[in-house]
């Protein structure tokens, strides 16, 4: 027999998590946990607001949609590919884990994401051992205090790398601007930076023109986005919770790697248990390129599944809300 159950949560962030455009101070979604004789597997379907075009209420109602079809047995893969994206995501997941369709290893690297005062991240990314890359979110103030903090950076820690975010926050003029004042020895250790423009063009065109490569993120899951392979395009970043089910993230990654761009799977803000699996996902489908999952820290707490090396209180299921249970 198939059971289906669904458990709300409610994560509470850390003070002032700001996000695109908007604070956010609890991260909401629902763990899907799906059982067949004795075997079960579990999912996480969150959508992120200002990212995700799906809204919580949406996502639930396709969810227990096509989860009352799966108990009956009437289910289909192209009803899950067609369901919002955040609702694919954890839907998939949960049923590779149910036929063992998503390997179990996973090597919890991450690339830390710098968030903060500069000069704390300096001092704790000097520690770390081994190659080091962090990532860096631009365009928050001006853009020259950007290229400085970029050059602090770099200069300080002559074997560290970045990666760089601007979430489409700049104009290309100030996007220029930024550029024109990077220390010119630090440029090659850039390895891309995310999304600069508000425009996919002007990206295109400040990368052509600066040299600096960019990486496509929000860009590539708008409607009518196709990905080229451009010189000046370094990476896309695929987050599979915003991108849609297992098999449809694996032909994304697959189409990227014909045209020769690297791929880097990323957060979209999940808690520690999809987190734990997105780990899993990288280490099978890109286990050259260390993912972007440092985000665990953004929240006060983990879901069920710890991350290894965290310390956040873990919460169990005692501490979940059960919604639904199929039949
Ligand atoms: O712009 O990449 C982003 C998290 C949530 C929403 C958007 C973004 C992110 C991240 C994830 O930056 C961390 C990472 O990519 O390393
Ligand atoms: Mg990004």
């Amino acid at each position: 027999m198939s059971r289906a159950s669904l458990y709300r949560y409610r994560l509470p962030m850390q003070p002032g998590v700001v996000l695109g455009d908007q604070r956010l101070a609890r991260r909401e979604g629902w763990v899907v946990v799906l059982e067949v004789s004795g075997r079960s597997g579990e999912g996480e379907i969150a959508p992120l607001p200002g990212f995700s075009r799906e809204s919580l209420a949406e996502a639930v109602t396709a969810a227990r949609d096509w989860l009352a079809r799966w108990t009956l047995g009437k289910a289909s893969e192209a009803q899950l590919a067609a369901a919002p994206p955040s609702v694919g995501f954890g839907i998939s997941c949960a049923l590779a884990e149910l036929d063992d369709g998503l390997p179990a290893q996973a090597d919890y690297r991450s690339v830390p994401l710098c968030t903060g005062d500069p000069d704390e991240a300096l001092v704790h990314l000097a520690g770390l051992p081994g190659q080091k890359v962090a990532k860096l979110k631009v365009g928050m103030y001006e853009a020259v205090r950007d290229s400085l903090t970029v050059n602090m950076l770099l200069s300080g820690l002559p074997d560290l790398r970045l990666r760089l975010d601007a979430n489409r926050r700049w104009t290309r003029e100030r996007a220029l601007q930024f550029a024109r004042y990077l220390a010119p020895d630090c440029l090659s250790r850039i390895d891309f930076l995310e999304e600069p423009c508000a425009r996919t063009a002007d990206s295109l065109a400040f990368a052509a023109q600066t040299g600096i490569p960019i990486a496509w993120d929000e860009s590539a899951r708008e409607p009518g986005f196709t990905l080229r392979s451009d010189p000046g395009v370094a990476a896309l970043v695929v987050k599979p919770g915003l991108t849609g089910t297992l098999a449809y993230c694996r032909q994304t990654l697959d189409h990227a790697r014909q045209l020769g761009v690297t791929t880097v799977i990323s957060s979209g803000v999940e808690s520690s248990l999809a987190l734990t699996q997105l780990s899993r996902l990288a280490h099978w489908l890109t286990p050259a390129v260390t993912p972007g999952l440092d985000t665990l820290s953004l929240m006060q707490a983990q879901l069920v599944r710890p991350w290894p090396g965290c310390d956040l209180p873990l919460w169990s299921w005692e501490q979940l809300e059960p919604v639904e249970m199929m039949p």
